[in-house]
């Protein structure tokens, strides 16, 4: 895409954009660098679909569903078609599945997305009918969440693999995948730095141990309780439990309309649960939240964009919100564009390098909405406006430099694509 392209155009090019990643029912992120269908990126898209099309929406989260577990998990990775495109394939997670899919999961925006699209659905009916059948999914995926991942009730749940993050190489993993052997039994084929330039990607030895701990988990048969047990990597994930505790309080307003009183009195007690045990990660140091290792219980000492998706979560309270505000303006003063994944003042900061300083637009777009349901209006409308500059100046690209603006990582990305019409439909 050119630079300097009209908001009428780039309304289009989004669109064109999200048309040209549907590859019949299903979006891939982007074209190459990752040919199937991701987890929290069709939560994303389905937002994004819904501002020109309701019912291609719906069906991008049908086709999610389609590769739910019996268990209730909803995979990271769902290969509705063959690919050469992308490593590791169905073949590397050796998970006999119709349609095939990755043993591990995602950040769970996706009650969060189906709420969205109903409240703003001009097709009321339909949508009504839509989520009354995906309900009944949505229920048995956070039920999954405490049952497989939090089963002592600590009101966290864990994280085993750095990609069920969705930030995958973020400082923040960055000792708990030390502790990570870097041994494989799977040949590493990584495809990702023959569409990217690898200055943009993890390296090599953390592809080694993201591999390994794939390994472990398929010499497990993906059991949930043993893949617990045994994983190396287990942290509670700052950013999935603020995006899990958002999409309770959504799923509870659904249960009033689509569920019985006992979901919602089960749905309730949750969120009784997760909302102290967040609240018990806060770091007044770094002004956000911190994740936790949960193998040696210590706070993660990173301070990362995820660590502000509390506001998405509604989860701070008035003082933490204003002190995550005076973060934001810190790391405002050091680089020009809202919100680098990472505290530019670290020394791990990489404006370049994927998780580790880049901005991505879904992790703004969420801390905007955060904010301003906060009742913070001016800092929600400072990230909107850098978003909506970096996606004009920079293109529907997966992720963008703070320290210059640049578009990087791959082209004509659909999350990007999505989060530009959500931030034209206000
Ligand atoms: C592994 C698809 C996904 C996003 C993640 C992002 C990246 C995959 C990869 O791409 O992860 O899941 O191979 O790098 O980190 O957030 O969902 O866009």
């Amino acid at each position: 895409m050119s630079q300097n392209t009209t908001d009428e155009t780039l309304d289009d090019a989004a669109r064109r954009t999200l048309r040209a990643n549907d590859r019949g029912g299903y979006t891939v992120p982007t074209s190459r660098l990752y040919p199937f269908q991701w987890n929290w990126d069709s939560a994303f898209v389905a937002m994004g679909f819904a501002t020109f099309d309701e019912l291609r929406a719906w069906r991008e989260i049908a086709s999610l569903l389609r590769g739910q577990w019996e268990d209730g998990m909803i995979p990271q990775i769902v290969f509705h078609a063959a690919s050469d495109d992308y490593f590791p394939g169905p073949d590397v997670w050796g998970i006999a599945r119709t349609p095939p899919t990755s043993g591990i999961t995602q950040p769970p925006v996706l009650a969060s997305a189906a709420r969205r699209l109903l409240d703003r659905a001009a097709d009321t009916g339909s949508a009504e009918d839509r989520m009354a059948a995906i309900y009944p999914c949505l229920l048995r995926n956070h039920r999954w969440w405490q049952q497989a991942r939090d089963p002592a009730r600590t009101g966290l749940v864990s994280t085993l693999h750095p990609w069920e993050t969705g930030m995958d190489n973020s400082p923040a993993w960055d000792a708990a995948l030390a502790r990570v052997p870097s041994q494989t039994t799977t040949p590493i084929r990584r495809r990702d730095t023959s569409h990217v330039d690898a200055a943009m990607r993890p390296h090599e030895s953390e592809y080694r141990r993201f591999i390994h701990l794939v390994d472990l988990f398929r010499a497990e048969g993906w059991n949930a309780a043993r893949m617990l047990a045994v994983s190396p990597f287990r942290v509670a994930d700052i950013g999935t439990n603020a995006i899990l505790l958002r999409a309770e309080r959504d799923l509870l307003a659904l249960a009033a309309r689509f569920g019985t009183p006992a979901d919602a009195a089960e749905i309730t007690a949750r969120i009784a649960a997760m909302q102290p045990a967040i609240a018990a990660q806060w770091n007044a140091a770094h002004g956000l939240f911190l994740s936790r290792d949960l193998r040696d219980g210590a706070p993660i000492n990173a301070a990362t964009s995820a660590g502000l998706l509390p506001l998405w979560a509604q989860a701070a309270t008035p003082a933490q919100a204003a002190a995550m505000g005076a973060t934001l303006d810190r790391w405002a003063a050091r680089v020009p564009f809202l919100v680098p994944s990472c505290d530019p003042a670290d020394p791990r900061f990489e404006p370049r390098r994927y998780w580790r300083g880049p901005i991505w637009a879904v992790v703004n777009w969420m801390i905007a909405e955060g904010l301003a349901a906060g009742g913070d209006a001016a800092r929600a409308g400072r990230i909107r406006a850098d978003t909506a500059r970096l996606i004009r100046e920079g293109g529907l690209s997966e992720y963008f430099n703070p320290t210059d603006g640049g578009g990087i990582g791959g082209r004509d990305f659909s999350w990007t694509a999505a989060i530009h019409l959500l931030l034209q439909a206000g």
